[in-house]
């Protein structure tokens, strides 16, 4: 039986990557975090908490990482955790740069030391395109971050290639566009509009308030994306892969989608700081835009080629954007208010 011991189990790509491990007959372990109160509502949803070993684990605490990959016999190592909301990057730009780019090399220094066969992920991202270079991005395009945790990112995916480089180790890094799903966290985007929208749905009046409408994601399905992290892992060679589905859509079209799925009509107005979205049928404003939501600097568009993926992995994304959109609305429309 193989074993996998992954970072940020209890995050949105942790709980559906430990999924497929156990699917896949993995023993399972993960790091958590201490917290005042258990906050594993992801691994509970998902129901497979029980199935799991679980450490106590920070990645900012490199005694706390050595102990662990000392005790824990695995096979593969995937870094998923991360401070990963690129809003509070900009108030956390420090505390971005020491988890999102030293807990990596904290995580790979070690494992050369102790474990240095162990496979090795690093969750890189289409954030580190930043104002992008080329349409669409992909393995070879620059990199020109536009956030504190794009930076961080950055330091992260170098140096997992610098390790491979250096001293032969097996670590790939993926480089993943935008990737939702009814778990997802909701400060990001499409869970925010997803979650808002059911509350409307279900008779409240509190209208989603959101900043850029403009800027443009490659957003897939997360159940899909954690099936490409294993492939990469059972590659001969280690390597670097974009995953994404190669449509890119505006917030303002995802807004759309979601709230079709929940059958409303949207009448749109304004532009810019007096855009609004109302609900013909029921009058009720949906969306308006509050400027605190604006970014000091945005990535405003993003799509991606995962040619290399299809070819070398068989990889390729099952969920289209207006499947993701109406699937998130309707679990969120599921959910106790
Ligand atoms: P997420 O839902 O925000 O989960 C982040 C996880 O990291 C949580 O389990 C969190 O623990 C843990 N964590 C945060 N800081 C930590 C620390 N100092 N020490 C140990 N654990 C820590 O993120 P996600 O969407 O699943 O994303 C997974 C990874 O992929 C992240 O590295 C993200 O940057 C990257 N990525 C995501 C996307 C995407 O679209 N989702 C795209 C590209 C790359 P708590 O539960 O205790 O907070
Ligand atoms: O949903 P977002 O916060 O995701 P963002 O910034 O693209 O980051 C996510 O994807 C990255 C991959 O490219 C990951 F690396 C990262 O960890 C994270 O998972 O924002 C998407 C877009 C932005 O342009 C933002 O300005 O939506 C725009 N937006 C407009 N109004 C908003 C809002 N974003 C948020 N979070 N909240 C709003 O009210």
């Amino acid at each position: 039986m193989p074993t996998a011991f992954i970072t940020g189990i209890t995050g949105q790509d942790g709980a559906y990557l430990a999924q497929l491990l156990l699917e896949k007959g993995y023993e399972v372990h993960g790091g958590v975090r201490r917290n005042s109160q258990p906050e594993r509502i992801r691994l509970e949803r998902l129901g497979i908490e029980d199935r799991l070993h679980l450490h106590e684990f920070e990645l900012t605490e490199p005694n706390n990482i050595f102990r662990t990959l000392r005790d824990v016999a695995m096979d593969e190592f995937y870094n998923l955790a991360a401070q990963s909301f690129v809003g509070a990057s900009w108030d956390m730009p420090v505390h971005t740069a020491d988890v999102d780019a030293m807990g990596v090399v904290r995580v790979l220094d070690t494992l050369r030391s102790l474990r240095p066969e162990v496979r090795f992920y690093q969750a890189s991202t289409s954030e580190m395109f930043g104002q992008v270079r080329e349409v669409p991005q992909r393995e070879t395009t620059g990199f020109h971050p536009r956030s504190p945790y794009g930076a961080a990112k950055v330091y992260g995916h170098y140096i997992t290639v610098n390790y491979r480089e250096s001293f032969g180790m097996h670590a790939s890094s993926g480089i993943l566009f935008n990737h939702e799903s009814p778990l997802r966290g909701e400060e990001f985007v499409t869970r925010k509009i997803t979650r808002g929208l059911a509350r409307l749905a279900r008779g409240g009046n509190d209208p989603v308030e959101l900043g850029n409408m403009d800027a443009q994601r490659d957003w897939g399905f997360a159940g899909d994306y954690v099936e490409g992290m294993w492939r990469m892992l059972q590659q001969e060679e280690a390597g670097d892969y974009v995953l994404a589905t190669g449509v890119t859509t505006t917030i303002r079209d995802f807004f759309t989608y979601a709230a079709e799925a929940l059958d409303m009509e949207l009448d749109w107005q304004g532009e810019g700081e007096a855009e609004t979205a109302t609900d013909r049928r029921t009058g009720k404003r949906v969306m308006q835009v509050n400027p605190k939501f604006y970014r000091p600097a945005e990535v405003d568009l993003l799509i991606g080629d995962a040619g290399k993926a299809r070819d070398r992995l068989g990889w390729a994304p099952r969920v289209g954007i207006r499947e993701l959109a109406g699937m998130m609305a309707r679990a969120d429309y599921d959910l106790p208010v």
